[in-house]
């Protein structure tokens, strides 16, 4: 979508923001060396967790977040692979992602010009529940299923369900024309990333045209709607906090 000189499609409100890639901020930290990160969505904004993207600026090694994080990883673009607790080397291809319980010995190697997509968040635990376990996969091993019995609107989830984890992560699919069956409200919040299409997603009381790589942060009680126009699906990635008692 093209930006008129001085205008940007961002937009930062109590319950949500719309973050476009025009208004993207490269930064470097120590915990990512040989890296630019571009945060989207953080805890300044008022979310539980940071979404980021990473390119390498030459071939480098990430280790583990500070204790008690949990990380999740998506595959962009280039060489990506990991190691848990020493073991060999596992390659990212096409679509494939990685989750990091808290305290799990990890690295990321990404080679010159590889880009990946991370979530952090502080871990919730349960008492008697165990760490849920790290996970390496890829989105297309998840058979979609309808959501809520409309084929025009498929569900891949890329984390188990067992009572360790206290987050989801999913992948949603809108057929042209397709849209959420009703305004949803709720306690959890969202992070979202458009990967494919767009549309048009309403968020409190403004109505949005978002595009493919734009980043959505909806606050706990964000009315939120999305319609998919367009010739092609619209399909997004989605996190929410799961799982876990509000009080
Ligand atoms: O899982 C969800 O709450 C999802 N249906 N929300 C959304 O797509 N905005
Ligand atoms: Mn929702």
């Amino acid at each position: 979508m093209r930006q008129s000189f001085g205008e940007t499609r961002s937009a930062f409100h109590r319950r949500h923001a719309l973050i476009s890639p025009d208004s993207h901020e490269r930064v470097t930290l120590p915990a990512w060396p040989g890296c630019g990160l571009k945060h989207l969505i953080t805890p300044a904004l008022g979310a539980d967790f940071s979404l980021f993207l990473v390119q390498a600026d030459a071939d480098a090694t990430i280790a583990a977040p500070e204790s008690g994080v949990e990380r999740f990883v998506l595959r962009q673009d280039g060489a990506v692979s990991i190691s848990i607790d020493g073991h060999d080397l596992q390659t990212l291809d096409h679509e494939g992602y990685a989750f990091f319980p808290c305290d799990c010995e990890h690295q990321i190697s990404l080679s010159d010009g590889a880009r990946i997509l991370v979530l952090e968040r502080r871990y919730q635990p349960l008492a008697n529940a165990a760490l849920p376990e790290p996970i390496v996969n890829k989105i297309s091993t998840h058979e979609p299923v309808p959501m809520k019995g409309d084929t025009r609107l498929m569900l891949q989830k890329l984390l188990p369900s067992g009572d360790g984890y206290d987050l989801e992560i999913n992948i949603m699919d809108f057929a042209p024309g397709a849209s959420l069956p009703y305004v949803e409200t709720h306690f959890m919040e969202h992070g979202l990333v458009l990967l494919n299409g767009g549309g048009i997603y309403r968020l409190e009381d403004n109505w949005y045209p978002v595009d493919a790589n734009d980043a959505i942060w909806m606050g706990p009680y964000c009315p939120q709607w999305f319609g998919a126009i367009g010739h092609g699906h619209a399909r997004y990635l989605i996190y929410k906090n799961w799982n876990r008692d509000p009080l």
